[in-house]
């Protein structure tokens, strides 16, 4: 097979890519380790800002979401108990984020694949991209039983954290800059309503714990707990119980529990390979940086490296400009690195540190005191969280 771009991976990244590309009649194939089942029963992001949604306009994908998406102009955070508003539309001058699964934007994506007849290749085994530093790359993979290979132009690695991209970067090349929290977050998912119309982040001696949305009907919530903690240690009661102790009083009273649809434990982890270009490859969403889902930052940063590439590449074909190609890791990165602070951020001054002193706990009381008095402080908060500019 020939093509001008191979995209590896067909998460959020990998498909809205292609979408926007062949919207310009650049032509993609995208190959996808899973099956589309599995790639959409996963349960992830739920925060898009502005910028994110900007583009699934663009990628002809924005109506559901502008249905079924729930704007929010504020979110919470209780601090032991007490919760204070943060006002994101007052404090980022108008701006607001959009509450819309990435399970339903990567749905939509497909379907605006299909109606353009677009190729994604699932359940592609031994994916493997080569020459890449040549004139002439091209991406090997095996469907049942049979091999394949994609011939191209440029080869996009969008396949996540744990892809295949990121290692043919030779180790000379890649630098690799990691952080691992000592805890995680355990996930779940109920159809129940939400205690909350905005979400509400919950710093407390216990643990962290985040009370978010999907619909009216469907409700996330997230508690920490220890590495060690598998999902099978917590029964349905446990994590209602323990979620409770983390809340307001007022807010645990009005909780409405039933039945987890979704249960998992996600790991905690910061990282960031440089660079993002090697050769006629690039990479882009968390094949190049992940970070923890304390900022909702990761999905939405994935979107401005599509942002990036897309722009390149169509300058590079349709204005035989390439400036754009060059400057992608360096241009992607410096947001990137932005998205990295702000997480950091949030993450510390929320959870609690097991082995964390006295110092570092006065550390984020004081924070959050400065937080409530100080409008620039509150304005820094909301202007991150919303999305820096791109
Ligand atoms: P994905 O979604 O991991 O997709 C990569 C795809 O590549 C495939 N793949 C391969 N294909 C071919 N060959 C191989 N060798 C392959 N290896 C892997 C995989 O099967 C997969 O389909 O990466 P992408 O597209 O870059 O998207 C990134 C987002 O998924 C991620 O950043 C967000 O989910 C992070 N995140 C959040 N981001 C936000 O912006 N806002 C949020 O509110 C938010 N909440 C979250 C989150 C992530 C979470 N977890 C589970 C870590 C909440 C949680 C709990
Ligand atoms: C979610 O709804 O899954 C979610 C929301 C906000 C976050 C992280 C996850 O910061």
């Amino acid at each position: 097979m020939r093509t001008q771009v191979c995209i590896i991976g067909g998460g959020p990244s990998g498909l809205l890519l292609s979408q926007l590309l062949h919207l310009k009649g650049i032509d993609t194939v995208v190959l996808e380790r899973q099956s589309r089942e599995y790639v959409l029963a996963r349960i992830r992001a739920g925060v898009l800002e502005q910028g994110f949604a900007r583009l699934l306009h663009e990628a002809g994908c924005g109506e559901r979401m502008d249905r079924e998406g729930q704007v929010h102009e504020a979110f919470f955070i209780s601090d032991q108990g007490r919760l204070h508003r943060v006002d994101l539309n007052r404090h980022s001058g108008g701006n607001s984020v959009v509450v819309y699964g990435q399970t339903e934007v990567t749905r939509d994506l497909y379907a605006a694949r299909d109606r353009l007849n677009g190729i994604v290749i699932h359940e592609a085994e031994d994916v493997q991209p080569h020459d890449l530093t040549g004139d002439h790359p091209f991406v090997t993979y095996r469907q049942g039983g049979e091999e394949g290979r994609v011939d191209c132009d440029f080869v996009v690695g969008a396949d996540g954290f744990h892809g295949v991209s990121r290692k043919s970067i030779p180790k000379d090349v890649l630098r690799e800059y990691e952080k691992v929290y000592p805890f995680g977050w355990l996930g779940v998912l109920s159809r129940t309503p939400p205690v909350s119309h905005e979400l509400i982040y919950a710093r407390h001696d216990r643990g962290f714990a985040l009370c978010s949305l999907r619909s009216p009907v469907l409700s996330r919530y997230y508690i920490q707990v220890p590495l060690t903690d598998r999902v099978e240690d917590w029964s349905d009661d446990a994590f209602w119980e323990e979620l409770k102790r983390r809340l307001p009083g007022e807010v645990a009273a009005r909780l409405v529990t039933g039945p987890s649809i979704e249960k998992s434990i996600a790991p905690l982890r910061s990282y960031v390979a440089e660079p993002m270009r090697h050769g006629r490859l690039f990479l882009a969403g968390d094949a190049a940086h992940i970070v923890p889902p304390t900022g909702a930052r990761g999905l939405n940063t994935a979107g401005s490296d599509v942002h990036y590439l897309y722009h390149g590449l169509v300058a590079h074909y349709l204005q035989a400009d390439s400036s754009g190609l060059q400057q992608y890791s360096e241009r992607a990165l410096a947001r990137v690195w932005k998205a990295q602070r702000f997480s950091w951020f949030l993450t510390t001054l929320l959870h609690t540190f097991p082995q964390s002193p006295e110092y570092d706990r006065k550390l984020q009381e004081v924070e959050l005191a400065y937080l409530w008095s100080s409008e620039a402080a509150q304005r820094s908060l909301a202007e991150n969280y919303v999305g820096l500019p791109y």
